[in-house]
């Protein structure tokens, strides 16, 4: 697994400096989301693909921006799911985005996650790692190198909250449950990019990230392989919970489709049995 994440280190200097570079253009390429490609997200792509070609325990591929899985090496061992730049359209607005990597052994479902890490490219380059049995790890970029700071873990209780979706296709549970939070003294903290907000919340000890299912988007906007599934394995590592609308966790998710979405929390413990509570789930 180490050479997967030495991999994920090297491709964040390449896409930072993409980010830093490129024409913020849009191509003429849509993903499999029906969503506008930046000339930028193609190029992440194209950085992490060629990256991964030579790593020999990467069976597949699969990405948020192509349809179906590619793959690399026949006697490889893990299929990595990745967003290769999340929130991209921000970074015309000189906001945080990141990479994300949710890496699979067998089915690709939420209970053959192995490892997940995620990349935040912001004022600074950090990396979060998190494997099984183990506190997810922050790296940060320190004098051109990923240096290891420390462990990441949640209060149970936190002060951020981080609502995600249009507020008027909200259910009336959700919007008076946001509304609790805020009655309660939590701070807004979203800027619609989903890897700094989670990245917050964690790392400012605790609070809630949600994207609800809306009455637009019924089964939410966020990916389960490439987006819901690693940062819900973050999440429990952490101390925290990650759930959908029904109380189920997200690390038992199982997609019928690659780029299948779903309702998703994400929070410390305070927050997450108070939404189970709002929605009239057992705790
Ligand atoms: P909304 C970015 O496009 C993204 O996929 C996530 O990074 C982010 O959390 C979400 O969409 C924002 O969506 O509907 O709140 O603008």
């Amino acid at each position: 697994m180490n050479s997967i994440f030495e991999t994920i280190k090297s491709v964040a200097f390449d896409i930072d400096h993409a980010i830093k570079t490129a024409d913020l253009g849009y191509s003429d390429s849509e993903n499999s989301s029906g969503e506008d490609q930046l000339k930028l997200d193609v190029q992440s792509d194209i950085i992490i693909e060629k990256a991964f070609a030579s790593v020999s325990v990467v069976k597949n591929l699969v990405s948020e921006e192509k349809e179906g899985v590619m793959e690399l090496n026949e006697n490889g061992t893990y299929t990595i799911c990745y967003d290769p730049l999340d929130g991209s359209s921000l970074v015309d607005v000189n906001l945080s985005v990141g990479s994300i990597f949710g890496i699979y052994k067998g089915e690709l479902q939420g209970s053959n996650l192995v490892a997940s890490a995620y990349v935040v490219y912001g004022p600074r380059i950090e990396l979060v790692i998190a494997e099984k049995g183990k506190k997810p790890l922050l790296y940060r970029v320190i004098a051109g190198e990923f240096k290891e700071v420390g462990e990441v873990f949640m209060d149970e209780k936190g002060k951020l909250n981080a609502p995600g979706g249009t507020q008027q296709n909200w259910s009336t549970t959700h919007k008076t449950f946001v509304d609790s939070l805020f009655a309660e003294g939590y701070r807004l903290r979203y800027s619609g990019g989903m890897v700094p907000d989670l990245h917050q919340i964690m790392l400012k000890g605790g609070g809630l990230f949600s994207y609800p299912g809306t009455t637009d988007k019924p089964d939410g906007k966020l990916r389960q392989l490439f987006e819901v599934i690693p940062f819900a394995f973050m999440y429990e590592q952490a101390g925290g919970q990650a759930i959908n609308n029904k109380g189920m966790r997200l690390m038992e998710l199982v997609p019928s489709h690659p780029h299948d979405t779903s309702p998703c929390f994400f929070g410390s413990n305070y927050e997450v049995n108070a939404l189970k509570s709002a929605y009239g789930i057992e705790n």
